[in-house]
């Protein structure tokens, strides 16, 4: 057979797999919706319970990559499954994460605002359960209501909405599974993956380990985990290196505290969400980039994700360097 005729079945075979992910996700009734969130919250506990992924370690909500061939990060979604399947079907993903050293990095933010936060949620934990090793789900402060109530956050009447009286069960199942999601994520030694931001306290940026884990095992309002999940970059007086925020919870935090992370994890560059930009948005001289992958509900966004493999990733002396790896959603 031609090359070009292989190529195209397997497009379109990629093409009919994702559909039927996307048709179980909106088929689902609550009874196969909660099997898949206990699925997911089951190979959650295992991998923090074994402290490792292939190529990587866990150690509570901090993962540790050591080893890796292909890496796709994605950043905030709310409810735009649509952009899902395509950046699923985009990135061959059956194909992608049957290699267990093939990461696929999500960064959060997973519901309300769009109109499918359950077809996201429920794809997620599919991908989760199958390929355990290959699927990395942090935690958006989005998937964190009970600690730091916000507004809108429109999730459960979705549940209800679809779900009649059985939401409080599979939301009180998500709340749950959305604990266990990772807050931080390390790829040695380039990248530092959180969804908001930085912490500005300096003991925590030295004491990262811990201060992440224990962010993780406390389950309270700690310092640590609000920041991870609320911060943003800003251009802040060097003296001063942090900033209130306007969004209620969180910090806004200046290059200085950006620089201290960087040494004491002795990565290259941030990579987080949290902010709807063109795709992706570079501050704190080339230091962080901020990636969105959403497109339905911020008609003047552009929606992005980032795909590169080990040797491109050895490349990467900042943050600008991986702007060339940014795939931009049609
Ligand atoms: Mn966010």
């Amino acid at each position: 057979m031609y090359p070009e005729v292989i190529h195209l079945i397997v497009i379109l075979e990629q093409y009919i797999i994702t559909l039927q992910l996307a048709k179980s996700a909106r088929n689902a009734d609550a009874s196969e919706y909660l099997h898949r969130i206990r699925q997911a919250q089951y190979m959650l506990q295992a991998g923090r319970l074994k402290k490792s992924l292939a190529g990587g370690q866990i150690n509570g909500g901090l993962l540790e990559i050591h080893n890796l061939e292909n890496l796709v990060i994605i950043g905030d979604l709310h409810g735009d499954s649509k952009s899902l399947f395509r950046i699923l079907s985009e990135i061959n993903y059956h194909q992608f994460l049957s290699k267990k050293l093939n990461k696929l990095v999500f960064l959060g933010d997973y519901i309300d605002r769009g109109n499918d936060s359950l077809g996201i949620i429920y794809s997620l934990c599919c991908l989760k359960s199958a390929y355990p090793d290959s699927v990395v789900v942090m935690r958006g402060n989005h998937e964190a209501p009970a600690e730091f109530p916000f507004w809108p956050h429109d999730f459960p009447y979705e549940i209800e909405d679809r779900f009649g009286a059985r939401w409080r069960e599979i939301y009180k199942e998500l709340l749950a599974m959305f604990r266990q999601l990772t807050l931080a994520t390390i790829v040695w030694p380039k990248l530092l993956l959180v969804h908001g931001g930085l912490p500005v306290k300096e003991a925590a940026a030295e004491n990262f380990r811990e201060s992440i884990a224990f962010a993780y095992e406390s389950q309270t309002r700690t310092s640590v985990l609000e920041e991870i999940l609320w911060n943003d970059p800003r251009e802040i007086d060097e003296n001063k290196g942090q900033d209130r925020s306007g969004r209620g919870f969180g910090r806004y935090f200046g290059r200085s505290v950006t620089r201290t992370w960087l040494q004491a994890t002795g990565t290259k560059a941030v990579v987080r969400g949290h902010e709807p930009c063109q795709g992706f948005r570079l501050d704190h001289d080339n230091m962080i980039m901020t990636l969105f992958s959403c497109k339905d509900i911020y008609p003047n966004s552009a929606a992005a994700y980032l795909v590169l493999n080990a040797a491109k990733l050895d490349t990467i002396e900042d943050a600008k360097d991986l702007s060339f790896y940014v795939k931009f959603l049609a």
